[in-house]
């Protein structure tokens, strides 16, 4: 029998769920017509293309909240209404096609008219909310290829392990292994679809990477060739990992964060056999309950058994102490909306991440567990993993670029060595903008051993911005930087589609920057490689097998966080 509080309780459910109800079929009645196998292609399209920006629920954070009609409080107190209904078919469909000045790219060269067609039509339905995935899925997507007694006991290839680099080839699903002193490809090996990032475990021998469908693939450098010895699926959709780095626990520990569902996996770090899932579900900053909390960037302390996890949509950064698995202890630090990437200053306490929706970086320490400072920055900032030097009259800066806006920030970092102790008044203030020729900006990069700091644009409209690089000289921050176009550099004919410079990244010394040069699909792509002292072209590897590089990783500089 019920008593009156739970049949109260029951009445109310009941009349919110028929409420969600006529709402769905508000939106299944006024969405536009769709045959199944539209919907079938819509659905395909939009988890491959749009899902990362906007949402599996299509809620939006780097892209624009896309459900069928949504409300929402302003700051006066009154209700502002939306929704993709609203905008109809003809309005989304130009959308999708031009892209928008708020930073969505054009899909016109990417997707067909009907494409589009079905996309603008299919983004007024309902979302298509995909299934969870639990420990035991994972479980059973589990492949042991080798096991750890018969793999390699010493590295049978004379290749200079530490200045290998694991390069994504973005849409092609591959993953290619350079050898960084011959630049000769030493391996191109299947990976997840749209294969994201890379990282490397604490003793460098494994190469973990992960795709954006959450297959991640753990590969053994000890070998003659590079070869794959174990995969295992996150979830649906992925886009970081890292390993336990701290003394004691080397490549005992893997973690992986996903998009969908919104969780983190703990797996072990030789064999990638799933130990835990954990949801990251729950309240923003802002106190709203969140259903698809994304894990954003992760990162493994040098100075505890602890990973950073950056949870996009909660704002909230997680230090997740690796200690003891099985009575997991977490430590959850409210910072600003939305976490995305990130990386550590130099002296590695302190971890720094874009909260690009707020147009702030938030600096957690990881000594206090602690936030340290969220600092105000232009619009989006991006910093990929930043970049950090001697600032000449600032001391330590952690730099960051920008999609948002044409400038670098230059953010003062603290440090316990007495010789910095002067610029300790300046610490977590911006102390310098450097001029950019536009937005756009997603990754900047320099190396101890270096006095330059290259940035791309590749998100630039302007075709020569977003085929070059822009160099600026470390000594004397205020000359105009040196541009680079990596296009005409690498002697390839000119295609329809853009040819994106992007990702720079230091060989193991420190002396050279290879650049990516993102074709289309079809085109020839390359690799392009500068000396950077003269910062004259050394090398372009171009290859039939170089198709849409993107990320590139320097075994040692990942290994350590050197950027
Ligand atoms: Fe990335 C890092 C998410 C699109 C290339 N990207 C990251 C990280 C996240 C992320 C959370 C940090 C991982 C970490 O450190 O643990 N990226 C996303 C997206 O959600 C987004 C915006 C849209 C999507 O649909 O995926 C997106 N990213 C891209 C690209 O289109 C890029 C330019 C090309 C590509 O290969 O897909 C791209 N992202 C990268 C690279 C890094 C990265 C190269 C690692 C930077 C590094 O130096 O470590």
């Amino acid at each position: 029998m019920m008593t009156p509080k739970l049949s109260r309780l029951a009445a109310a459910l009941a009349a919110t769920l028929a409420v969600n109800a006529q709402a769905q079929d508000a939106a299944a009645v006024a969405a536009p017509a769709m045959t199944q196998a539209e919907v079938e292609i819509g659905k395909k399209i939009y988890f491959e293309r749009c899902a990362g920006c906007h949402g599996v629920l299509r809620k939006g954070a780097t892209g624009k909240n896309l459900e069928p009609h949504w409300s929402r409080k302003v700051a006066d107190g009154s209700t502002q209404e939306g929704g993709t209904l609203k905008l109809g078919t003809s309005r989304l469909e130009k959308i999708i096609a031009l892209g928008t000045e708020g930073g969505m790219v054009n899909y016109d060269d990417i997707l067909t008219k009907d494409e589009i067609n079905i996309m603008a039509r299919y983004i007024q339905r309902t979302p298509d909310v995909p299934p969870e995935f639990g420990l035991k899925d994972m479980q059973a997507s589990w492949k042991l290829l080798v096991p750890v007694d018969q793999r390699p006991k010493k590295q049978m290839s004379k290749v200079n392990l530490k200045n290998v680099f694991a390069i994504t080839l973005r849409d092609t699903g591959k993953l290619a292994l350079v050898d960084g002193d011959t630049k000769n490809i030493w391996q191109v090996l299947d990976t997840g679809y749209a294969v994201h990032i890379s990282r490397l475990s604490a003793s460098g021998r494994y190469v973990y990477t992960v795709g954006r469908d959450g297959l991640v693939t753990l590969i053994d450098l000890w070998y003659e060739t590079p070869t794959t010895v174990a995969t295992v699926k996150l979830g649906a959709d992925a886009r970081s990992v890292d390993t336990s780095k701290f003394k004691g626990y080397e490549d005992k520990y893997l973690i992986g964060g996903t998009y969908w569902p919104p969780q983190y996996s703990i797996m072990d770090g030789e064999t990638l056999k799933p130990i835990k899932i954990v949801s990251t579900r729950g309240n923003t900053v802002d106190g709203e309950y969140h259903p698809e909390p994304r894990v954003a960037s992760i990162v493994s302390s040098m100075i505890k058994p602890e990973w950073v996890v950056n949870v996009k949509e909660t704002g909230q950064i997680m230090l997740v102490d690796y200690s003891d698995i099985k009575n997991l202890k977490t430590t959850t630090i409210e910072s600003a909306k939305f976490l995305h990437d990130g990386g550590w200053d130099a002296s590695k306490r302190y971890f720094l991440v874009a909260a690009n929706a707020s147009h702030k970086i938030a600096a957690v320490d990881t000594k206090t567990g602690k936030l340290a400072a969220l600092v105000d920055t232009k619009k989006i900032p991006h910093p990929g993993r930043g970049a950090n030097f001697m600032h000449p009259q600032f001391g330590p800066v952690w730099a960051t670029g920008h999609l948002g806006d044409a400038v670098i920030t230059l953010i003062s970092t603290p440090s316990e060595d007495p010789k910095n102790a002067k610029f300790k008044q300046h610490n977590w203030k911006v102390v310098q903008e450097l001029k950019t020729n536009g937005a756009g900006n997603l990754f900047v990069k320099t190396h101890p051993k270096s006095s330059n700091l290259w940035a791309d644009m590749p998100m630039n409209p302007e075709r020569e911005n977003a085929e070059s690089v822009y160099v600026y000289d470390l000594k004397d921050l205020n000359k105009a930087p040196v541009k680079i176009d990596v296009a005409k550099d690498s002697g390839l004919p000119q295609t329809k589609a853009l040819r994106r410079a992007t990702h720079p990244e230091y060989n193991q010394a420190g002396d050279e920057v290879w650049i990516s040069l993102w074709g289309g699909k079809t085109d020839q792509s390359a690799i392009v490689v500068y000396d950077d002292k003269t910062l004259k072209l050394k090398k372009v590897i171009t290859d039939p097998r170089i198709v849409t590089p993107t990320g590139k990783f320097n075994v040692y500089n990942t290994q350590h966080d050197i950027y």
